[in-house]
């Protein structure tokens, strides 16, 4: 059975006008020693993708599925795996992502839910085997049911803790069967909506708790995929502990959680907390906890997260420049955590955003290798701190002179010269990059 009418999607180049095709994206390209594809490692979003229906706060679903065409709970989770996994063939899109509830309806006892899942999961790793498609990473969706109303890791009620790590302990055993490269932590309801409630201390102290224990149980059963934190700084709650890369990296050094964790880092949370997702991305890489990405981007007008499917090349460029200043992806990847808009409902859309959202990425990667490889910004960089590297500068990066040598040297030398920091010349070549990169 095939849900889609859409035929696979193939490279056509950047002349071509056929709109389904990759303009950008030619997966066996090589781009600094690596294919586009390694480079990439596009994943589909389980959520946004099948189980997305358009609904708003306003509004019903707009989106009527070939593959939600059944009462049937169950039937409907299986023709879900085989729609994913038609689209992602189609789309050549290597790895996906799921939540344990997308792939499988809760039932009434946890038991029961744990069952399901193993019986879609079994499909999913069939499919897998027929495609070769991956898992990149697995999660829990521990914020959407009424019993997270206070949290999860952070709830005021043990019973909800205990049923939260029960959650994450089977998404984390069905990660590990599916291979997944990773594990991620979002936090969707770990945080506050008044103080005047809420023992923060107590919480992030429960919260770590929580982080250990899966820590350890990964050990135990041998999961050997990376462990990630995903940042954001509100919504659903207003205020989320993990507001932004600088919070989770302070949260993990207080609890020394640092060794075991990277972040997944998603632009449309960057700059939710007023960020950009380049921000983010350097300083996880300075940190050495550049995880994964999800790769999406917000609208500038509206301060919540509209996880739209990226395409400002600016955005897309500088996210590709840090990744590859990081040595490139590990085991992270670049999943679109993206969802069409609610007007976009018919299923060619999905495909058209995942060319518009792979083209973007796929372009943004050779503007910031042809970057990186003529050195534009990193010799500027070089060259604006070359003060450090001879007399005064030296004998401070090497520790040998304190407040009071100093002193001495500024009462004889005065405070120098300051040279222009070249924004704009810079900004103007970014954009020549962007548009003359062959
Ligand atoms: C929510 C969000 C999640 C995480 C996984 O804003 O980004 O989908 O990526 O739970
Ligand atoms: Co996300």
């Amino acid at each position: 059975m095939s849900y889609f009418q859409t035929p696979a999607i193939a490279y056509e180049g950047p002349k071509s006008k056929n709109p389904f095709s990759f303009k950008y994206y030619n997966p066996k390209e090589i781009v600094m020693g690596k294919t586009m594809a390694e480079q990439c490692r596009f994943a589909m979003s389980y959520w946004h993708t099948l189980t997305y229906m358009g609904n708003d706060p306003f509004g019903a679903a707009t989106m009527y599925r070939p593959w939600d065409q059944t009462a049937d709970v169950m039937e409907k989770a299986f023709h879900r795996v085989h729609a994913a996994f038609e689209l992602m063939e189609k789309l050549q899109i290597p790895f996906f992502c799921f939540h344990d509830a997308d792939i499988a309806p809760r039932a009434a006892t946890l038991k029961e839910t744990n069952e399901r899942l193993d019986l879609v999961v079994d499909v999913m790793e069939e499919e897998m085997e027929r495609t070769g498609i991956r898992c990149l990473w697995g999660t829990t969706n521990a914020f959407g049911d009424d019993r997270f109303v206070h949290g999860a890791g952070t709830s005021c009620n043990a019973d909800v803790f205990a049923y939260a790590a029960a959650q994450i302990k089977k998404a984390m055993e069905l990660t590990r069967q599916l291979g997944g490269a990773n594990y991620v932590f979002w936090g969707g309801r770990e945080g506050y909506e008044t103080l005047l409630n809420t023992d923060t201390a107590f919480e992030l102290d429960n919260l770590a708790r929580l982080l250990w224990m899966a820590v350890d149980y990964a050990r135990e059963i041998d999961f050997r995929g990376q462990l990630l934190i995903e940042p954001k700084p509100k919504e659903p709650t207003k205020h989320q502990y993990d507001f932004d890369a600088a919070a989770v990296l302070a949260f993990l050094r207080k609890y020394d959680l640092l060794e075991h964790f990277k972040l997944n880092i998603e632009a449309n949370h960057a700059t939710l907390a007023q960020h950009t997702f380049q921000h983010e991305l350097n300083l996880c890489r300075i940190n050495g906890v550049l995880g994964s990405v999800d790769a999406n981007q917000g609208d500038p007008m509206l301060g919540w997260d509209t996880d739209q499917f990226p395409t400002n090349l600016y955005d897309t460029t500088l996210a590709m420049y840090e990744i590859l200043l990081d040595g490139g992806f590990t085991k992270g990847g670049l999943n679109f955590d993206a969802k069409v808009r609610r007007g976009s409902f018919e299923e060619e859309d999905l495909f058209l955003a995942y060319i518009a959202g792979m083209d973007t990425f796929a372009r943004g990667l050779k503007v910031a290798a042809a970057l990186l490889t003529d050195g534009v910004l990193e010799d500027f960089k070089k060259e604006r701190y070359q003060s450090y590297n001879i007399g005064i500068g030296r004998q401070i990066v090497e520790g040998r002179v304190g407040l009071r040598e100093l002193e001495a040297y500024a009462l004889e030398h005065g405070s120098g010269k300051n040279r222009s920091g070249r924004q704009e010349m810079l900004e103007m070549l970014l954009n020549q990059y962007i548009i003359e990169t062959a």
